[in-house]
């Protein structure tokens, strides 16, 4: 296997009440280690891709040596590995705000509160599946979008800072059909801001 699960920085029950055990255990060894095992399988048959780290086989997607199915596999199950380690990392039990991200924030969205209120409906009214996202674009610019699947950011050249994850096996054992709710308590789970 060429590459493995980063370890999740904290237990499965860190982040109750928000992100409960059960649902961070699914997803994290079942959800996460099928996008890894099934990325692992594609990195393995081709010999192009050998050095090349996940995120430069997203960055670089288009202008990979490989043919447009197997593309397709480093977009999603790629996507899917790659977001997962992203999503992790910006939770945390204890909270390690970014206070230049908070004023940045303020300055392009007027307020952390009314950035939230912003990205939480976006990413609730997201149609289907996909990831509600804090970026930087190619100016250094902070820009909020969702994107379907496990598309990547990385893959229009901007650098992901956090995000959010909407498809359905993140919250539908405790939270079922309420994805606003959430989306409410995720940023609850969210170390940054
Ligand atoms: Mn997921």
């Amino acid at each position: 296997m060429k590459f493995t699960l980063p370890p999740l920085p904290y237990a499965f029950d860190a982040l109750e009440p928000y992100l409960d055990a059960e649902t961070m255990e699914i997803h994290y060894t079942k959800h996460h280690q099928a996008y890894l095992d099934k990325f692992n399988a594609v990195v393995g048959k081709c010999e192009e891709l050998e050095s090349k780290s996940p995120e430069d086989m997203l960055r670089d997607l288009h202008n990979l040596p490989i043919e447009e199915s197997d593309k397709m596999i480093i977009k999603n199950q790629g996507g899917g590995f790659v977001n997962h380690n992203i999503y992790w990392q910006s939770m945390g039990p204890a909270r390690e705000v970014n206070q230049k991200l908070v004023e940045e924030i303020n300055g392009v969205f007027g307020s952390v509160e009314s950035f939230k209120d912003s990205f939480t409906k976006m990413s609730v009214s997201h149609f289907a599946s996909g990831w509600g996202w804090l970026v930087r674009d190619k100016d250094g610019k902070l820009k909020a979008y969702t994107l379907p699947n496990q598309d990547s950011p990385l893959t229009l050249g901007h650098e992901p800072i956090f995000c959010v994850d909407v498809w359905e096996h993140a919250y539908y054992l405790k939270y079922r059909n309420k994805r606003q709710e959430f989306v409410e308590e995720w940023w609850k789970a969210l170390k940054l801001l």
